[in-house]
Order: C-alpha cells, then sequence, then structure tokens
C-alpha cells in the first residue's frame, strides 16, 4: 500500500489529501476551517479584522493549531498515518512568518508533550503575518523599483514587477516600521516553507514556485537576487532560507508527528510550494501547452512555459512550476461575481445565459462589446470600477438580454486571451475547473476564443491534489504521467473550438483591446 499526503494551507483552511497510488484514489480529504473550528483566533476568514482596508494579518499560531486538530482529527475517526509514505504541501502564496534566532533550535526538538503553537509562539519575532490579500505597501513596491534600477528590472529579474501583496515589499514595510523586531528576525519564511519546517522539523528551503512570488529570486539562476534583496531590507540575505528545486527532499516527518499521531518514523517530507504551482501539478497540466482556466469568485489562468519570457505590461507572474522549468499566473477579479451581476440583471439562471450563449448568439456577437468591470481589475489594471456596453443602440441600453449575456463571458475570454499572448506559445488543450466551468456556454466560448480543444476537470481541491502528487513523485520518484493518468483526468466530453471561431477571435479581441484602452484609457 503506498499513501501519499498533500496538506494544504490555505486562507480560510488546513486540509489533508491522501492518496493511494496503487488504487488509484483519494482515501483522506480533510480540513480544518479556521472559522468555525478555531474560533478562539477571531478570524472568520482566515485573517485578522484591521481598521485598515489594506492591511491582511493572520495570526501563524493559528495555522499551527489547524495542523495539530487535523492530525487529530483524522486519526479520531480512524486513519492511520502510519500508512503514508511521503508528505509534502502547499501554501497560500506570499505570505510570511517571522522568527527569532531561537527557531531553529525549536523546530529541530518539538516535544509531543506541547501544542506546535505553545512551543513556537516564543519563537515569532513578529506576532502576525501579512497574507496575500494584504495590499498597503504601494509605497514600499516603488521604492523597491527605484533602488533596483526601474520597475522593468525588478519584472525581468524576478518575473514580476513590484507587487504589494508580494512578499519582498511586506518585508520592506516591516523593516520600516518595525526596525527593532525586524532585527530580531533572523529567518523570513514563506508559508510553505514554514508548515514544511515545522512538519520536518527543520529549517525548510523555499521552492523554486513559491520563491518567485516574492520579488526577491531571480529566475534565470534560481536563487535569490542580490540586486532585489539590497533594494529591499538590511541584511535580508542572511534572513532567508536558501532556494531549492522543486521536489528536493527536506528531510524526514519531525518526531513530534512519529510519536504524538503515528506518523511512520522516516516519512520522507518533500519541499512544498504555492498554491499556484501545485494547482498546475493537481490538473496535471505541467507540460507547455495546455492551459489552465479556473473559474471562480476570481478568474485565473496558468501554464506551464518553455522559457521564463516576462509581461511587459506587468499584469502577469512567473514562478517555478514543482515539475521543473516555468509557468505563468494571471488573475482577473472580475470572475464569477461579474458573471453573477450580469445574470442577475438579465433575470438569467445559468441554463438561461448558457441558451443565449449557445442558441442566439454567434462568436463575435455582431460587434457587440461588453467592459465588465465591477469591481477594481486586477488585469488589466482598472482601479475605478466601471460597467460599460459599446454596440448597437439596443444593446448599450441592456435591451438585447442574449448578446449581454454572450459578450460578458467573450469580455472575459478575450481579455485572458490577450493577457496570455505575452508567454509565446497558444495554447492546444484548456482545461477549465471552478463553479463556473460546468456550464457550457462559457466553457464554448472559451473552446472558441483560444481555437483550443476544452476539456473539465472535476477536481475539487487541485492544490492540495497536486501536493500529495508531489509527495508520491518526489518521495517514490512515481511518474508524473502515471500519476495524471490515476488522479487528473478530465471527466469525458472534450468541448472542441467551433470551425473558424479562431479566426474571428483573433480580429474581435484586437478590437477589444483598443475598444478597452479607449474607454478607460489604458494601454493593453
Ligand atoms: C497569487 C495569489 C493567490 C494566492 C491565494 O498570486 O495571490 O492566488 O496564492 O492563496
Amino acid at each position: 500500500m503506498a499513501y501519499y499526503l498533500g496538506l494544504d494551507s490555505s486562507t480560510q483552511s488546513l486540509s489533508a489529501v491522501v492518496i493511494d497510488t496503487d488504487a488509484g484514489e483519494v482515501v483522506l480529504d480533510e480540513s480544518v476551517q479556521f472559522g468555525t473550528d478555531l474560533p478562539q483566533y477571531d478570524s472568520p476568514n482566515g485573517f485578522l479584522a484591521n481598521d485598515d482596508p489594506l492591511v491582511r494579518h493572520s495570526d501563524p499560531l493559528m495555522w499551527l493549531d489547524a495542523l495539530d486538530l487535523l492530525c487529530e482529527r483524522a486519526k479520531a475517526n480512524g486513519f492511520d498515518w502510519s500508512k503514508v509514505a511521503g508528505i509534502s504541501g502547499s501554501g497560500q502564496q506570499h505570505g510570511s512568518v517571522y522568527l527569532n534566532a531561537s527557531f531553529f533550535d525549536v523546530v529541530k526538538a518539538l516535544s509531543a508533550d506541547e501544542s506546535l503553537a505553545e512551543q513556537l509562539k516564543p519563537a515569532l519575532s513578529r506576532a502576525t503575518s501579512p497574507i496575500w490579500m494584504d495590499s498597503s505597501t504601494n509605497q514600499e513596491c516603488g521604492e523597491i523599483a527605484e533602488a533596483a534600477g526601474g520597475r522593468d528590472t525588478v519584472r525581468e529579474i524576478s518575473g514580476s514587477v513590484s507587487i504589494e501583496r508580494f512578499t519582498g515589499p511586506q518585508i520592506r514595510k516591516f523593516s520600516k516600521t518595525a526596525p527593532d523586531a525586524y532585527a530580531a528576525t533572523a529567518r523570513v519564511h514563506l508559508v510553505s516553507s514554514f508548515m514544511a519546517s515545522v512538519v520536518a522539523g527543520t529549517d525548510a528551503g523555499i521552492d523554486t514556485g513559491d520563491g518567485a512570488g516574492m520579488n526577491l529570486m531571480d529566475l534565470s539562476t534560481a536563487d535569490w537576487s542580490a540586486t532585489l534583496l539590497n533594494a529591499t531590507a538590511p541584511d535580508l540575505e542572511t534572513k532567508l532560507p536558501p532556494v531549492v528545486a522543486g521536489g528536493t527532499k527536506l528531510g524526514e516527518v519531525s518526531t513530534y508527528f512519529v510519536e504524538k499521531y503515528g506518523f511512520a518514523a522516516g516519512t520522507p517530507v518533500i519541499a512544498w510550494s504555492g498554491d499556484n504551482p501545485c494547482s498546475l501539478v493537481g490538473m496535471g497540466a505541467t507540460a507547455p501547452g495546455t492551459a489552465v482556466i479556473s473559474l471562480g469568485t476570481s478568474d485565473t489562468f496558468f501554464a506551464a512555459m518553455s522559457k521564463p519570457l516576462t509581461d511587459p505590461n506587468g499584469y502577469g507572474h512567473v514562478f517555478g512550476s514543482p515539475a521543473g522549468g516555468f509557468m505563468c499566473l494571471m488573475c482577473f477579479k472580475n470572475g464569477s461575481l461579474a458573471r453573477e451581476n450580469v445574470m442577475q440583471k438579465l433575470g438569467m439562471d445559468y441554463d438561461a445565459f448558457s441558451k443565449a450563449i449557445l442558441e442566439e448568439t454567434k462568436p463575435g456577437n455582431d460587434g457587440n462589446i461588453m467592459f465588465p468591470y465591477y469591481e477594481s481589475e486586477i488585469t488589466p489594471l482598472i482601479l475605478e470600477p466601471a460597467v460599460k456596453l459599446e454596440g448597437d443602440d439596443e444593446f448599450a441600453q441592456w435591451k438585447k438580454p442574449a448578446a449581454a449575456a454572450r459578450a460578458i463571458v467573450e469580455a472575459q475570454a478575450m481579455s485572458m486571451k490577450i493577457h496570455s499572448a505575452w508567454i509565446g506559445e497558444t495554447p492546444t488543450t484548456v482545461r477549465v475547473t471552478g463553479g463556473a466551468s460546468r456550464n457550457d456556454g462559457i466553457v464554448q466560448v472559451l473552446a472558441d476564443a483560444f481555437g483550443a480543444k476544452l476539456q473539465r476537470l472535476a477536481v475539487s481541491n487541485s492544490a492540495g491534489l497536486g501536493a500529495a502528487l508531489m509527495a508520491a513523485h518526489g518521495a517514490a520518484g512515481t511518474e508524473w504521467d502515471a500519476l495524471f493518468d490515476a488522479f487528473a483526468k478530465p471527466t469525458p466530453g472534450v468541448v472542441e473550438p467551433a470551425a473558424g471561431s479562431a479566426e474571428v477571435y483573433d480580429k474581435a479581441s484586437k478590437v477589444f483591446g483598443e475598444r478597452l484602452e479607449a474607454a478607460f484609457g489604458l494601454c493593453c
């Protein structure tokens, strides 16, 4: 029997996905919800309340209590942790944990007599951790870019322009606002490498997948960039763990978990990564040519890349792939909420919406265009939300419901097409996941716009599953293809692009980009 564990430390929960690679089955899928299971942390959505809406911090002790609770709960439900032959994990990206010099000894000698949180609390040099939802570092982003030689230099070295939620700007802000606490910090870990450190009882390295989300790593060397470190904060080179390749064996599970929960002594722990790199694995999309579109509250587009090109517009990010090489990630904030806003306005449910797209309208929508920015947008950068309709008079007054239904989906699909062109390779296959991927109309427009075949994957936690696959690959050397065949298979029924639609959307997306630029004063 070969069981492999993927832990997923996300914003609102900690989950364990255990796969049985012999049977090709998920044998455990257990979660601890921070809000409901750990109410003492006053974090109903996984983060602490703050008067400043730009600040989003979490208590790292909450993540540790969640790990204890998860292990305990599964054991109490009869799960035998000793069957697990390898462990890896996924962490919400960009979030950081600040530790003093006692951390190195404490993490090596965790005692089963006390909780993880009790033992690690004295090792924190900062009580809270800024997470990816924090956008309070705009000033620091500018300062880092200036010190490093410009915004484009930061992008060319690290794969992204300076981004508020990325770890480097967050570290800089801490070093400026709390210089003493920063000086007392001996280690800055990411969520992924912090949790990996605890599980392996060691000071874990940061993998290139998550390391690239810090604005500190040089993509060309897969190591920290002296230019970016110096531009960010004093003595930072002494405070970061090493960068390691995806799949690196960090060590063996800490005796804490052996004694307390019955893990087998010697179980290998494989480097953890960020949730998006792990999702690339969990979606079986580690080969260039296959892109993933995840349709959720926000939509994301990610894909493995043959070369680490970067987005000249500064919207896209480049991360390492846990399977080697690189991946891109683009976030589109106006996803399901924008679609649902339009449906509500049109009085349509998902079925009527799909029917309007498939049966009552056609690719290109007779030139009718919507700019559906119900909220500020990340890609392209639109700070003032606005919804605009351009086309014939009736359409512009919302009097053509079917065309409006198609228009929002086309806007989202064309925006993804335009803003993924910089990766230099057009996907031949697109894998869709997330709630809205069940909708035939939406999926057909995506297939048509990309001129690619669309596959649906019914994976509920692609990051946790990806981490479990990373554990199997790293600990047992199981080939990726065998793992993908067993665990990342598309559901039957490929959606093919309609003949000629790719040409229609090549032209339509050019027009969309130009009109968007004019309507919002942007550069696309
Ligand atoms: C990616 C990002 C989010 C978090 C979510 O850049 O900020 O996707 O990783 O956990």
